[in-house]
């Protein structure tokens, strides 16, 4: 065959296979058989491997995933990808309905109502009508970028359909697997020996967050558009309905079952019909959406905090049955919280075999008085962990027993404690109880904390058990981790070795606020942890602080106010606005504990948090004048000479060893054994930018 030929060939089998892919995937209403599709696609291979210039990233053949990567990249949303506030109830959804009514001033309102799927929100991008990247939603200002697992998912078209093409559209949209592909998965997964799991969501979720996209190609995963981020070159719809129908006409799967109603009446009607066919609908669905249908009207009412005031997802309630407590086990979280959990003969809730259930603690296992041999209700909603919800007296048999909790913990068999204002259990093992130690590494490593990828449960169990990892330190430690030892381990291997390596070190990139929620104290959740960060500016400052003077401020201002409650001038929080004084006890008590505090040293010693990237000189009124400087490390734009120069001009002077003299340590990449004895005597550490800053000041002020 000859080029030319070759080129029109391939073009005319991409249209193809994308023709019928699109029939089987989308309509599902397939024209010709797997064999024949199989000869076409078989085809289209050959010519791309004989003339690899004709390959085009919408080719379908670009379906069966690349070479793993080494993590995601960030991507950040062009419109934010907003969330939905919920409506468990018929009043609820009634009240949303007549805040829409008083907001727009209209009598009745039309809404559009479709399935509330229960996978993952993403985002693909289409310019000129190409599939150019994808992400997931993320906090909803950034996600990662899994374009190469979404081209895997045969129903998300490569290149857009029809002849209104616009220059760009961002479609929202969700990943998820459809039942019956679950099951088949799941038996896959088994007979390969490999992880089977929970249900379809949790599989979507897996396969959408896997680096390597060949492993994706095999998941059956799924896509419904419900939505337009960014759009360019072409008119909004003015009804969402309209943006549905136009999105379905581009090619892009859209779930038919949706609906066009007026009102609360029209709202529950829809949700009644889905609840009603929901065992029936071949994918899981967990409530439906109702979204007000005008677009002009969606923008007039706007949104509160990050979801708008035109939608609202009404869930199903969630699904209950029945089952017997077979025993009650205690299970030691990442905290030292002591969980109670009843054992269950297993049973199928809601499509999902629950075999433990969650009895909270001590006070809710008394107030429902559940005991072992009862019969329980035990109830799954969504994502959360399974609980029980209540017993069935009239089953009990006889002669059961109240349950105790252990005066030792099960993990480690330190004593355990209750404190008074608190209903749980603690175990007082801190780090030196395994289960705590394991959960706060990989707390440690989480998503939202350091997002050290590829450190699960597995590994840091054999690394623990192994004794290379007893705090999160170690991780940074070469002597305790290499990719060597990594690459011996179960289940690893040399290349999964070399990226779990390489997470860690691109994990030293975390901003402060993650770097403190990664620490796991109690209380200090992720907005805590911003709150923290912004406040004190670096790790440096938050170790430094002098909390009781700082809790006593807040007990002091919180007082007044509750005695000025009723009046105009209450006082402003300016401590750490947000933050109440237990929050911050919890903290002090964290940053008290000398085993803590060592862990934190390490941590500093080796880079794992760069105090000089946080710390920018906040009212610095003094001019360099009289300072003694150090340098260390390679600085980002000013050479070793430029940087003692701009120094010297500022009137102070460059030292080459650091002391309690000197007043400041300029670090940058690779810094030395300067920068560690600058933290260990506390000389303020400046980057190039906080260096300027100083010498800007003095220019400014004189
Ligand atoms: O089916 C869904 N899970 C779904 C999610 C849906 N049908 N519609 C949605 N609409 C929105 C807005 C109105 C904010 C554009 C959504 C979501 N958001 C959503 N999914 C995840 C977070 C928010």
């Amino acid at each position: 065959m000859v080029a030319a030929e070759a080129s029109d060939r391939a073009e005319e089998l991409r249209a193809e296979i994308n023709r019928h892919n699109y029939r089987y995937y989308v309509l599902d209403d397939p024209e010709i058989t797997d064999a024949e599709y199989d000869r076409l696609f078989r085809e289209l291979l050959d010519i791309e491997t004989a003339y690899p210039e004709l390959l085009t990233p919408d080719s379908p053949t670009q379906r069966v995933g690349s070479e793993p990567l080494a993590q995601f990249a960030a991507v950040s949303h062009r419109t934010p990808m907003l969330s939905l506030n919920n409506a468990f109830s018929e009043e609820e959804v009634a009240a949303f309905d007549r805040r829409a009514v008083e907001g727009l001033g209209l009598k009745t309102i039309e809404y559009v109502a479709e399935p509330k799927f229960d996978g993952l929100a993403v985002n693909l991008r289409y310019h000129g009508g190409i599939f150019v990247q994808g992400a997931t939603r993320g906090d909803g200002q950034t996600g990662e970028d899994v374009t190469a697992n979404l081209r895997t998912i045969r129903s998300i078209p490569l290149r857009l359909q029809g002849g209104e093409i616009p220059e760009t559209l961002d479609v929202r949209g969700e990943v998820l697997i459809f039942r019956g592909d679950f099951v088949r998965l799941n038996e896959r997964q088994r007979a390969r020996g490999e992880k089977v799991f929970a249900n379809p969501r949790n599989a979507a979720a897996g396969s959408l967050r896997q680096l390597d996209s060949r492993i994706t190609a095999e998941r059956p995963l799924r896509f419904f558009a419900y939505g337009i981020g960014e759009l360019v070159g072409r008119q909004v719809p003015s009804l969402h309905s309209e943006a549905l129908d136009w999105l379905s006409s581009l090619g892009l799967p859209v779930c038919a079952e949706r609906a066009v109603v007026r009102g609360a009446k029209g709202m529950l009607d829809f949700h009644a019909a889905i609840a009603a066919r929901r065992a029936h609908l071949p994918f899981d669905v967990d409530g439906v959406v109702y979204k007000i249908n005008s677009i002009a009207q969606q923008r007039r009412l706007g949104f509160v905090a990050r979801a708008p005031r035109f939608a609202v997802a009404h869930k199903f309630p969630a699904e209950e049955a029945e089952t017997s407590v077979l025993e009650i086990a205690v299970q030691v979280g990442r905290t030292g919280a002591l969980t109670p959990v009843a054992r269950l003969a297993p049973v199928s809730v809601g499509g999902v075999t629950v075999a433990n259930a969650t009895l909270h603690n001590l006070d809710q296992i008394r107030a429902k008085d559940v005991r072992v041999g009862d019969t329980v209700v035990v109830r799954r909603a969504g994502d959360v962990i399974p609980e029980v919800v209540r017993t069935r007296p009239e089953h009990r048999p006889p002669a059961t027993r109240e349950f105790e909790m252990p005066g030792s913990c099960p993990e480690c068999g330190a004593k355990i404690e209750r404190l008074e204002s608190e209903a749980v259990h603690r175990c007082t093992g801190g780090l030196f109880c395994p289960a705590q130690r394991k959960q706060a590494i990989l707390h440690f490593a989480s998503r939202r904390a350091m997002d050290v990828e590829g450190l699960g449960e597995k590994l840091v169990d054999q690394l623990v058990e192994r004794g290379l990892l007893r705090t999160p330190a170690d991780l940074y430690d070469p002597a305790q981790i290499d990719a060597e030892k990594l690459a011996k381990l179960d289940r690893m291997g040399e290349k999964s070795a070399t990226n779990v390596m390489s997470a860690i070190e691109n994990s030293k990139q975390a901003p402060l606020a993650r770097f403190i929620f990664a620490l796991g104290i109690y209380h200090v959740g992720e907005e805590v942890a911003k709150i923290l960060a912004q406040h004190f500016g670096s790790l440096h400052a938050l170790l430094g602080a002098d909390w009781d003077t700082l809790i006593a401020d807040k007990e002091r201002v919180q007082k007044e106010n509750q005695r000025r409650r009723a009046r105009e001038d209450r006082l402003l929080d300016p401590v750490l606005p947000g933050i109440g004084p237990e929050i911050m006890q919890s903290v002090a008590s964290f940053l008290r504990q000398p085993h803590n505090r060592e862990v934190i040293a390490q941590l500093r010693k080796r880079q794992v948090v760069r105090d000089h990237m946080a710390i920018t000189p906040k009212g610095a009124t003094a001019a360099l004048a009289g300072k003694t400087i150090v340098l260390t490390g390679t600085l980002p734009t000013l050479s070793r000479e430029q940087a003692r120069e701009l120094v010297e001009a500022a009137g102070a002077k460059v030292s080459s060893s650091v002391s309690r003299k000197t007043d400041y340590v300029v670090a940058g990449a690779v810094p030395g054994s300067k920068y560690e004895r600058a933290i260990e005597l506390g000389v303020t550490i400046l980057d190039e930018a906080g260096l300027k800053a100083l010498v800007g000041k003095r220019s400014a002020e004189e």
